[in-house]
């Protein structure tokens, strides 16, 4: 997979992306992935990439022209364009698990108050939010995106980390996890986990999955209702 991402601010994506889980998989070859500074694209000698609202109002617009430009420049035949902002569908495992099947994003970071009207209508396939708040630059969520479909692609986890049903993948919250002591402050782990019976383990996990899932997030199983 490949994944270029165009921002004003391309230095931010390196640190995250250089360690731990991404990094190994950039290291083996599993994903290529690159910001694209914005301003490259710009054509005036200020280069500008921003500039205020028709119509009044606070705040900075990213300019129609660098971005269009930037993005048909990156594009293939099998690209496809992601804009992060607050007005998107709110992403979810469920869209992660179909954007590890591509071979070719490319994010669109908002920045400032958001983009022209005319970045959506003539380039962007697909807008994603992370979440109901404000951020100050789309650069987090080009990058929380990125990191949860990264780890989805095949060779990136160890079969044993792949292995674990982790919470989302079946619709569920996780179960509660205890490792050694078997008592801490007086409190223990739980007798079933002890038993040796896997049966009874299995039983008792995906009991304690449900209950976690309906007391916390009764939303997720309103979800595995429809
Ligand atoms: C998000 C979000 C976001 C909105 C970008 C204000 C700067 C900022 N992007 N999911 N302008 N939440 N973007 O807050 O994607």
């Amino acid at each position: 997979m490949q994944v270029d991402i165009v921002t004003l601010f391309p230095d931010v994506f390196f640190g995250p992306f250089d360690e731990s889980i991404v990094g190994r998989a950039r290291k083996q070859g599993l994903v290529e992935i690159n910001s694209i500074n914005l301003r490259d694209y710009t054509k005036d000698r200020h280069r500008t990439v921003d500039d205020k609202p028709y119509g009044g109002g606070p705040g900075m617009l990213l300019k129609v022209e660098p971005l269009v430009e930037a993005v048909r420049d990156l594009k293939r035949e099998d690209s496809l364009v992601i804009l992060t902002s607050p007005q998107g569908q709110v992403f979810d495992q469920k869209a992660a698990f179909e954007l590890s099947e591509k071979k070719h994003l490319i994010f669109v970071c908002g920045h400032y108050e958001g983009v022209d009207e005319r970045v959506r209508e003539t380039v962007i396939d697909r807008e994603y939010s992370i979440g109901d708040y404000v951020l100050t630059s789309g650069n987090l969520a080009a990058m929380v995106i990125t990191d949860a479909v990264v780890r989805l692609l095949p060779g990136v986890l160890g079969s044993a980390e792949s292995e674990v049903e982790e919470s989302h993948s079946d619709g569920l919250l996780e179960y509660p996890q205890y490792t050694r002591p078997a008592e801490f402050e007086g409190i223990s782990v739980p007798k079933v986990l002890l038993s040796g019976n896997h049966k009874a383990i299995a039983e008792w996990r995906k009991e304690q999955s449900l209950e976690r899932t309906k007391a916390r997030r009764p939303d997720m199983i309103q979800k595995l209702k429809n």
